[in-house]
């Protein structure tokens, strides 16, 4: 291990005092200028990683989604673009805490069994934020005490998981921005061709003023045509702000600068474009296509393809306690596809997805994708068919597989797999605002002294402390005619989370704002 190499290039990455950092579900995330030495050591772990790996290509990825402009965080990829590890989580910890960081590097080496020198390649992206070109250089600092570091600068997070991928992975695309560009579209517009559309896809998407904005226009074609609505990167501090995803899920209204047009289907998505959920209005009303809606959607519509193809997969929706129980009622009673329930983040869904043949998971908020096993794509490719019709779902399938991310939910497929569910089904937004009506919900966010204190079971829909919390909780909920409410610890925020829903909207409001009361 070069030393001196890791003891001059930390000197110039120094921790800032009294801050503790914690690697969790969505990687380091705190104020952006607090991060440099986080992302230089992260930058170190990487390689390590990939050192471990036999030298395979690592990702790191500089990002806060969608939280305020003067955040930011840092995560690794795993080789074929999965989250790293939970095992590794720890290492990168201790290392972001460390007062002794060669000591601490030399354990890690020692118990991972690590020869450095195998270190091979870590690609790095960001997203537009002011504090992402200085951490981007401490992450290359870092990459490169051991390993080789290639930067792709500005990057939505799910297409640097393609690059991870298609690094290690050439069978999956060509290793570049534009390679990420040309698998969808191309296999987008032959969707279109097979069912004879004629008219392009259409849609406005609200970009949050980030990176997906610049992204989505690389992505037009005489098929596609994308109107982007706050999409200024340059002004830093409009990043999420009154806009995004996350803003029109919590909020469950409009953006800034979206004007409807009644029966108009509209988008938003998060500040990295991992995140996306729909909306339309109708004489007015707003009405939200979340999470919930898109996962609904899709798998039916691959239902569909299935039985036209006359392919047998299992299929399976994976949901999060934020999931509205009106959705999981439909999904069993009507779509009648089982059902599974996992903690909150993405790793837990992906992994609980990866057991089916085609495993659906969306988090209410809009994160998710559909997985297709290498078993199920390899059946769809040889299979033989007996009519044009059998035919055309056959390779419609094959080619979603090609539009649908399958390393992490990623707004830009989600929205072109949304546009085809709808447009091949001849489905209008306001028939998908209607195949299931939703309980009326309400996330609330409670500041506390302790927020691990909480702790939860049973895919964290119940708490087990502190102790007698719960009880108090069911006896609340017990009041309210399909109430249902829970409390559990943000793992990206300094907060606990309460989510409420009932029958009707005032009895949500209260039921929700009573929970919180008992935690204060
Ligand atoms: P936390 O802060 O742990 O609730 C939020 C989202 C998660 C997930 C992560 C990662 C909600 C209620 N929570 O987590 O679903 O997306 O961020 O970004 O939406
Ligand atoms: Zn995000």
């Amino acid at each position: 291990m070069s030393k001196d190499t890791l003891s001059t290039a930390s000197a110039r990455h120094p921790k800032p005092p009294n801050t503790t950092f914690a690697y969790g579900t969505a990687g380091f995330r705190t104020i952006g200028s607090l991060l440099d030495s986080t992302v230089f050591r992260v930058g170190v772990l990487a390689s390590l990683r990939s050192a471990k790996l036999g030298g395979k290509t690592i990702g790191v990825m500089i990002t806060a989604s969608h939280n305020p402009p003067q955040d930011n965080g840092v995560k690794v990829v795993d080789p074929l673009g999965e989250m790293l590890p939970q095992l590794w989580e720890p290492y990168a910890t201790q290392l972001a805490n460390s007062d002794n960081l060669e000591d601490d590097v030399r354990d890690i080496v020692a118990r991972e069994k690590i020869d450095v020198a195998q270190a091979g390649l870590v690609v790095v992206g960001m997203d537009t934020r002011e504090t992402g070109p200085q951490l981007l250089r401490a992450a290359i600092d870092g990459i490169e005490v051991f390993g080789r570091a290639k930067s792709f600068g500005e990057l939505t997070t799910p297409q640097l998981h393609y690059l991870v991928r298609s690094h290690n992975d050439p069978e999956f695309g060509e290793p570049s921005e534009n390679g990420y560009n040309k698998k969808i579209i191309s296999a987008v517009e032959e969707i279109l061709r097979l069912w004879n559309v004629q008219e392009p896809l259409e849609i406005t998407v609200d970009a949050a003023n980030g990176v997906g904005a610049p992204k989505l226009r690389n992505l037009s074609s005489d098929l596609i045509n994308i109107s982007v609505v706050n999409s200024n990167t340059q002004d830093k501090s409009a990043l999420n702000v009154e806009c995004g995803a996350d803003y029109v899920k919590t909020n469950q209204k409009l953006p800034a600068n979206v004007q409807p047009r009644d029966h108009q289907l509209y988008s938003s998505f998060d500040g990295d474009a991992d995140r996306v959920v729909f909306y339309y209005t109708d004489e007015s009303r707003f009405q939200l296509l979340d999470g919930d809606r898109i996962a609904t959607l899709l798998a039916s519509f691959i239902n569909k393809l299935l039985q036209q193809a006359k392919v047998k997969a299992n299929m399976g929706i994976i949901q999060t306690a934020y999931a509205n129980g009106d959705s999981t009622k439909y999904i069993q009673e009507t779509l009648q596809i089982p059902v599974d329930f996992t903690p909150t983040g993405v790793k837990h869904l992906h992994h609980k997805a990866q057991e089916y043949d085609i495993g659906v998971y969306f988090e209410a908020n809009g994160h998710g994708t559909v997985l297709f096993s290498e078993k199920l794509i390899s059946e769809l490719k040889s299979t033989h068919t007996s009519s044009p019709e059998e035919e055309r779902a056959l390779k419609t399938l094959v080619l979603l597989t090609e539009v649908i991310n399958q390393t992490v939910g990623d707004s830009i497929s989600d929205l072109f797999a949304v546009l085809l569910a709808l447009r091949i089904q001849n489905k209008t937004c306001v028939d998908w605002g209607k195949d299931y009506t939703e309980l009326p919900n309400k996330l609330f966010k409670v500041v506390v002294k302790d927020r691990f204190a909480f702790k939860t079971t049973d895919a964290e829909r119940r708490l087990v402390e502190p102790a007698g919390l719960q009880a108090k909780i069911d006896a609340l909920v017990a009041a309210y005619a399909r109430g249902r409410c829970f409390v559990r610890a943000s793992g990206t925020e300094n907060a606990v989370r309460v989510y409420s829903e009932a029958a009707s909207a005032a009895d949500c409001a209260d039921l929700g704002a009573r929970v919180c009361e008992l935690l204060e």
